[in-house]
C-alpha cells in the first residue's frame, strides 16, 4: 500500500521552493524484484565473498546494504554537480552529535523500495525484519540534540536543501546500558566492530589539526606587526568518511561527514629503531584517542582537555574543507557568506568562530575588520539549553595552552565587543561583565555561549518559550546589544522515520482514509481530523493502536521476561534521566496510586503499565539512583498481588533509537513533565502525538505549541508555568509544610524514603527523598498534587475508549506542523537564504 504510493507518485514540486532548481526526475521503481534480487546474490558473491548457501543473516544485510547504496550514489553525485554548476550556497551544520540509529529501512523506505526489498529478499528464503534488526544503531549522540540533527539532515534531503553535516566518527557511540539488579551498567557500544556498509573512506580528504605550541609574529622590515603564525606542537589528521542521505523519494542526496583522527605519523621510526617498539605507536595511539568516544553526559558540561581537544578538532577540519571547497569553485573569500551558511548546533563547534577568524587573518592576510564581517555574516547559532550547569566554558589557562592563538583572537574579538558595548551602546559595568567573552569571576573562563553568539548573524531558541526566556535569562545583554539576533525556530521531527517507518500500520490506515498526499506534506494529516467522530475509524484506529501495543508486549517478554497487557493504559516515559525531566514525579505518583489502590481495592482502577526507559550520564549520581528506584519499585509492585493487572512498571534496558520506534507508537499516553522553563523544547513529545499518544504535560517547551495544535481537550496540562516556578524560586519556596499538608505525598515519600522498596538498604533513597523536603529545586511537591489530578482525569478518559480514540486521532491530524521539513523550510528561508 505504502509501497505503491511512494513508487507511483514522482511528484517533488511541493517537496521544494529552493532556489535549485527541479533535480531530474529518477524513477524510483525502475527495478523490479527478480532483478533486485539478482543484484543481492551478485552484492553476496563479489563483495561479500559468499555462495547463499553459506551466508549468515548478516552477510545478507550488508549485501542488501550495498546493493541499496549503490543505487544512492547516481542520485548523490547528481545532487553535488548540480549544486556547483548552479553555485547554490550550502548549508553546513556542525554538531559533535549525529544520533541516526538504523539506515536500511530510512533508505528503503524514502527509495520506495521497501516492499520490493522485502520480496526480493523472500524470494532468496531471508526475511528482511529478521536481517534488518541485525543492523546496529549509530548512536552518536546523547538524546534530543543529536536526534535533532538526524531528522534535520533527512530533512535537508528532502526539502532540497544543498547541506553537509559535519561530526565526529566516534568508535564507540553512546555506551550500551545494561540493568544489574535494578542499576544502570554502562557497556562500551561497539557499532562499527562488523564494519559499516553506509560509510566511504576518504583518504584523499584529509587535513592537519594541529593543538598546542607557541605563536609567532612575523614583523616587516620597519617594524610593523604583519601577521601571526600559529606553530602547534602536535599534530594529527582528521580522515573523513562520508555516508549518503537520502531525502524522501530520493530527492536529493546530502553528505553526512564524519572525521576520524589518524596520526600524522603512524610509527615514530627512531623510537622504533632504538627498540622502543611500545613508544613508537605513542602517537598513534594518542591521535586515535581522539575520536574514540562520545562524551556521554548531557546537559552538563564535562571539562576535560579531551573534549575540548575533540571540539577544535572536528571544527578545524570540517572549515578548512569548506574554505577549501570555497576557494577551489571561487577563487577568494569575501564571498563566503553568500555562498556558505554554516550552522553551529549549540556551542560544541563554538570555537570553529576563532578558527574561521584565524583562517582569514593568518592565512589569507584578511584585515580584522573584514575578517569579522565575512565571520559573522557565516555563522549562526541554535542555543538549546538554558541550565547553568550545561552552559560550555573553559578554562583560559586550558584554551590558552590547547589553542594558544585562538586565545589571542578570542581577545580581539573581546576587546572589539566591549568597547561598543561600552561607548556605542553605554552599558554599565554589570552589563560589560556579563557580556564579556571572558568570565572573571573566580577562575578565568572562556564563555563558549558568548562567542558562538557574537561570532553569528542569527541566535535561535528551539521553541517559542524557550527563545523567551533566551532572551530574559542568559542572553538578556546580548539581546540588548544585538537586539535583532535571537530568533525562534520550534523544532521538528522527520515524519518518515517517525510516523512511515516506524508505524506502518497508522499509515496505512490514514492512507485508506484520506489518501496518500499527506506523506510528501504530513499537514495534510489534517484531513483526517474529521475522522474522529466516525466510529468505524476510530475502531480501526484503536485496532492499530492496539496491534502495536502487541509488538511492544512481544518485545517485552522476549527481552525482559514481563507479560503485560495490551488492553492497559500504556504510560510511557522515555528520555535521557534528568533531574528536571522528573521522572521522579512519575515514580512518587506511582506509589502513591500503589497505595491508593491497595487501600481502596473496592474502586474502578483502570489497569495502567508505567513504561520508562532512559540513560543517566554514568557520573550522574542522582540519575542513576533514580533508576535504581524505578525498578525497585517495579519489583515490589508487580509481585504485588493486591494490585495484580492494575499497576505494572516496565524499565526498558537500553533506550535507543531503535527501541523508540517500536515504544512510541505503542503509547496511549505521552508524559512530558519537565519543570517549566527547563526543557528547551523535548521533541519525543512531538513524535507521541504524531503516533495518537495523548500527552500529559507541563507547560514547558514545545508542550505549549502543542497544546495550541491539538487544542486544550486534547492533551493534559497540569502544574507551574516557567513564570510561576521562577516566581516560587525567587519568594521563598518551602517544600517541607507543603509535602506535610499533602497526605498521599508525604506517605508515599516516606515509604521510598524509609526503605520500603530497598528493605536490604533501607538508607538507599533517604538523601534523594530529603533533597525534595530541603529545597526541591525541580518543584516535584509543588507540582505533585496537579500531576495526581491530571492522571485521575486520566483514568476518567480512559473508561470511554471512542471518546479517548478520538482525541487521539486529532493529535494525529493536528501535529503536522511539527515536521522537521517545517523547520528546515524555516531555517532555509529565515537564516541561511537558500529558499525563497
Ligand atoms: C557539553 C560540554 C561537554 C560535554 C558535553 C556537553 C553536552 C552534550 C550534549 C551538553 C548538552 C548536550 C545535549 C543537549 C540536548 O540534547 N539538549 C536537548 O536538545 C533538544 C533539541 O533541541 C531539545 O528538544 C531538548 O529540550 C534539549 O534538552
Amino acid at each position: 500500500m505504502l509501497e505503491e504510493a511512494v513508487g507511483k507518485r514522482v511528484r517533488r514540486g511541493d517537496m521544494t521552493g529552493a532556489m535549485t532548481a527541479e533535480l531530474p526526475k529518477l524513477h524510483l521503481d525502475e527495478i523490479d524484484t527478480p532483478t533486485l534480487a539478482g543484484e543481492i546474490v551478485r552484492s553476496l558473491r563479489y563483495r561479500g565473498g559468499k555462495d547463499p548457501t553459506v551466508a549468515t543473516k548478516h552477510d545478507w544485510l550488508i549485501a542488501a546494504t550495498l546493493v541499496i547504496r549503490d543505487r544512492m550514489i547516481d542520485r548523490w553525485m547528481e545532487s553535488t554537480k548540480q549544486t556547483y554548476k548552479q553555485q547554490d550556497k550550502r548549508v553546513y551544520y556542525l554538531s559533535l552529535e549525529f544520533l541516526i540509529g538504523r539506515l536500511l529501512r530510512d533508505a528503503l523506505s524514502n527509495l520506495g523500495m521497501l516492499e520490493r526489498m522485502k520480496e526480493a529478499l523472500v524470494s532468496l528464503g531471508v526475511e528482511f525484519d529478521a536481517i534488518a534488526e541485525l543492523e546496529p544503531d549509530a548512536a552518536l549522540g546523547n538524546g534530543g540534540l543529536g536526534r535533532l540533527a538526524a531528522c534535520f539532515m533527512e530533512s535537508m534531503a528532502t526539502v532540497n536543501v544543498p547541506a553537509h553535516g559535519y561530526g565526529i566518527r566516534y568508535v564507540n557511540g553512546l555506551f550500551r546500558q545494561e540493568i544489574s539488579d535494578g542499576w544502570q551498567v554502562e557497556l562500551p557500544e561497539t557499532w562499527l566492530d562488523h564494519g559499516n556498509p553506509w560509510e566511504f573512506e576518504r583518504r584523499e580528504r584529509s587535513f592537519e589539526v594541529g593543538f598546542g605550541g607557541t605563536v609567532e609574529s612575523v614583523t616587516s622590515r620597519d617594524g610593523r606587526l604583519e601577521r601571526h603564525v600559529w606553530k602547534p606542537a602536535e599534530r594529527v589528521l582528521a580522515v573523513a568518511f562520508d555516508t549518503p542521505v537520502v531525502g524522501w523519494r530520493g530527492n536529493r542526496v546530502n553528505t553526512l561527514r564524519l572525521w576520524s583522527a589518524m596520526p600524522v605519523d603512524p610509527i615514530l621510526l627512531d623510537k622504533f629503531n632504538a627498540g622502543d617498539h611500545i613508544g613508537a605507536l605513542q602517537e598513534s595511539n594518542k591521535a586515535e584517542a581522539l575520536t574514540r568516544v562520545l562524551y556521554p553526559a548531557d546537559a552538563h558540561q564535562a571539562g576535560q582537555e579531551l573534549r575540548l581537544r575533540q571540539e577544535y578538532f572536528f571544527s578545524a577540519a570540517s572549515l578548512q574543507d569548506i574554505v577549501q571547497r570555497h576557494l577551489s569553485q571561487y577563487g577568494e573569500l569575501m564571498s563566503l557568506p553568500d555562498k556558505a551558511a554554516i550552522h553551529l548546533n549549540d556551542t560544541h563547534p563554538a570555537v570553529s568562530v576563532a578558527e574561521l577568524m584565524r583562517i582569514l587573518l593568518d592565512v589569507h592576510q584578511i584585515d580584522f575588520d573584514t575578517a569579522w564581517d565575512i565571520t559573522k555574516r557565516t555563522f549562526a547559532y541554535t542555543n538549546h539549553t538554558l541550565l547553568p550547569e550545561a552552559l560550555e566554558s573553559w578554562p583560559v589557562t586550558l584554551f590558552e595552552r590547547l589553542l594558544p592563538r585562538h586565545m589571542q583572537i578570542v581577545y580581539a574579538i573581546n576587546a572589539e565587543i566591549l568597547l561598543e558595548a561600552r561607548i556605542v551602546k553605554t552599558f554599565d559595568d554589570a552589563a560589560i561583565r556579563r557580556i564579556s567573552l571572558i568570565q572573571e569571576d573566580g577562575e578565568r573562563r572562556v564563555r563558549m555561549g558568548n562567542l558562538a553568539f557574537v561570532g553569528s548573524h542569527s541566535i535561535n531558541g528551539v521553541s517559542a518559550l524557550h527563545t523567551e526566556l533566551m532572551k530574559e535569562t542568559v542572553f538578556a545583554d546580548l539581546n540588548k546589544l544585538y537586539p535583532l539576533r535571537i530568533n525562534n525556530k520550534t523544532n521538528g521531527i522527520t515524519p518518515r522515520r517517525w510516523l512511515m517507518e516506524c508505524n506502518p500500520a497508522l499509515t496505512s490506515l490514514a492512507c485508506e482514509a484520506i489518501g496518500d498526499r499527506f506523506m510528501d506534506d504530513v499537514d495534510y494529516l489534517k484531513d483526517l481530523d474529521g475522522f474522529a467522530d466516525d466510529a468505524a475509524f476510530r475502531e480501526k484506529f484503536a485496532a492499530v493502536k492496539r496491534a502495536n501495543k502487541e509488538r511492544l508486549a512481544k518485545v517485552v517478554m522476549e527481552r525482559m521476561g514481563v507479560r503485560v497487557d495490551p488492553s492497559a493504559l500504556f504510560d510511557i516515559q522515555v528520555k535521557r534521566i534528568h533531574e528536571y525531566k522528573r521522572q521522579l514525579l512519575n515514580i512518587v505518583e506511582a506509589v502513591a496510586l500503589y497505595d491508593q489502590i491497595r487501600s481502596h481495592p473496592e474502586r474502578e482502577w483502570m489497569p495502567r503499565v508505567k513504561f520508562f526507559g532512559g540513560k543517566a550520564a554514568p557520573s550522574y549520581h542522582n540519575a542513576k539512583l533514580i533508576i535504581k528506584l524505578a525498578n525497585d519499585v517495579a519489583r515490589v509492585i508487580n509481585r504485588d498481588p493486591a494490585v495484580r493487572g492494575l499497576l505494572k512498571i516496565v524499565f526498558m534496558p537500553n533506550y535507543n533509537v531503535s527501541l523508540a520506534e517500536i515504544m512510541i507508537p505503542a503509547a496511549d499516553l505521552s508524559e512530558q513533565i519537565s519543570t517549566a522553563g527547563m526543557e528547551a523544547s523535548g521533541t519525543g513529545n512531538m513524535k507521541f502525538a504524531m503516533n495518537g499518544a495523548l500527552t500529559i504535560g507541563t507547560l514547558d517547551g514545545a508542550n505549549v505549541e502543542i497544546k495550541q495544535f491539538v487544542g486544550d481537550d486534547n492533551i493534559f496540562i497540569f502544574g507551574l508555568t516557567a513564570a510561576e516556578v521562577a516566581e516560587r524560586r525567587a519568594n521563598g519556596y518551602e517544600p517541607r509544610q507543603l509535602i506535610e499538608s499533602l497526605p498521599e505525598l508525604s506517605q508515599a515519600l516516606a515509604a521510598i524514603s524509609s526503605g520500603v522498596f530497598s528493605p536490604h538498604e533501607p538508607d538507599r533513597y533517604r538523601d534523594l527523598i530529603s533533597g525534595l523536603y530541603d529545597h526541591d529545586w525541580f518543584m516535584v511537591a509543588a507540582d505533585f498534587d496537579a500531576y495526581a489530578n491530571a492522571q485521575r482525569s486520566v483514568d476518567m478518559l480512559w473508561r470511554n475508549s471512542p471518546e479517548w480514540m478520538a482525541k487521539a486521532i486529532h493529535n494525529v491530524a493536528r501535529v503536522g506542523w511539527f515536521s522537521s521539513d517545517r523547520t528546515i523550510r524555516e531555517y532555509a528561508k529565515e537564516i541561511w537564504e537558500v529558499m525563497t
